[in-house]
């Protein structure tokens, strides 16, 4: 694969209501596109998943914009004729910024996918030799809010067909919250998320979670803490599924042998692309983790790649990957998902660019000169 142009274009998307989590609150989602052309004609585009502020990670948008500029195109323009989609192989003088060689990686292998005339998810299940499905079960993550507001969106999530909520919480004050929710729905299959808001000195308060049969406590404690969630993990029935703490396989390495988890939240974005992601797997897979797929705030354009890695068979609890009409009232792309009778419908095609946003992105200098 001969590649012919790459192109970055910032976008500003508005969210239809803020996403509050106990890091941040997200209004306006800035987001890179990156577009990649081969020299036969295939193009491709991407998202740089990463936010403004290094709340819920150290990669930020624009730290990780100006690394792929400036560290990860410079070798793609030495050497333009891909082989590998390793990122290893790719850049191995680049350590860590996970999120910018995600936003490159991702974007190569829809080009792959295409010019081997298979669909992204097709390909994905070749490379992890398993199968994948076109219509998958998908969860819902809410954000931080009162009782009465969470109660309307549950509502709401379950008639729009949502198989399983994830429910933010901003520390031991909202446990109660989620004691009420669940007398209002007692069977609703449930996530809750800490985003590192709890402490050791929690461990008491979040024991009442395992009366409430909620599936996993996502990163209770602050990323980093392998100690501090194996000791967690041993006080709770509930498992714990972490998702900042997992950059890398090693890390994956070391929850397991540490025992700080049993399930994890796999970003593609988060853990430095595709590549990663399926090695993540493979050894989850090994050690009796489970993963799922979760959600960056991604528009329909990135959305298209983590749904592509939900549909494989051994992703099948349901991700936060749903329609990104979830968040935003405008799309970049053309993708349509829909999320009918319980099931989200995904379309074969890589998405293209809408034309207002294909117009600007051919304004943008081609970085391979
Ligand atoms: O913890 O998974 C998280 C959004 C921003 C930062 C962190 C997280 C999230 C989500 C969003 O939960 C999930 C989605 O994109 O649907
Ligand atoms: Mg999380």
């Amino acid at each position: 694969m001969q590649l012919a142009s790459i192109r970055m274009l910032p976008v500003s998307l508005p969210l239809k209501q803020p996403f509050t989590s106990a890091h941040e609150q997200l209004a306006d989602c800035h987001v890179t596109l990156v577009q990649i052309t081969t020299t036969d004609g295939l193009m491709a585009t991407g998202e740089l998943e990463a936010f403004d502020n290094p709340g819920y990670n150290t990669e930020m948008q624009a730290s990780e914009a100006q690394v792929i500029r400036g560290f990860l195109v410079p070798p793609l323009k030495r050497n333009r004729d891909i082989s590998s989609l390793n990122p290893d192989d790719l850049w191995p003088d680049v350590s860590g910024h996970r999120m910018a060689k995600a936003a490159v990686e991702m974007t190569l292998w829809s080009l792959a996918a295409q010019a081997e005339h298979q669909s992204l998810a097709a390909l994905l299940a070749a490379e992890a030799k398993t199968e994948q499905r076109s219509e998958i079960e998908v969860g819902i993550s809410l954000g931080i809010a009162d009782l009465t507001q969470q109660l309307q969106r549950i509502a709401a999530a379950q008639a729009a067909g949502y198989s399983r909520i994830k429910l933010k919480v901003g520390g031991v004050a909202d446990i109660a919250v989620i004691n009420q929710i669940r007398r209002q729905f007692p069977t609703i299959q449930m996530i809750i998320d800490g985003n590192g808001a709890f402490t050791e000195n929690d461990a008491a308060e979040l024991q009442q979670l395992d009366a409430l049969h909620v599936d996993m406590l996502e990163q209770p404690l602050a990323s980093g803490d392998f100690a501090g969630h194996a000791q967690l993990q041993r006080q709770l029935k509930t498992p714990i599924c972490l998702d900042e703490d997992i950059l890398d396989l090693k890390d994956a390495q070391l929850a397991v042998l540490m025992g700080s988890c049993r399930a994890i939240n796999l970003k593609p974005a988060r853990v430095g692309g595709f590549t990663k992601a399926l090695a993540i797997l493979d050894y989850c897979q090994q050690h009796h983790i489970q993963c799922w797929v979760g959600g960056m705030v991604e528009s329909d354009l990135g959305r298209y790649y983590s749904q592509s890695l939900a549909r494989l068979i051994t992703l099948s609890y349901p991700g936060d990957v749903g329609p990104a009409s979830q968040f935003f009232e405008t799309q970049v792309s053309d993708r349509v998902v829909k999320l009918t009778d319980g099931k989200l419908k995904l379309p074969e095609e890589a998405p293209r660019l809408l034309p207002a946003y294909q117009k600007q992105m051919m304004l943008q200098e081609n970085l391979l000169g």
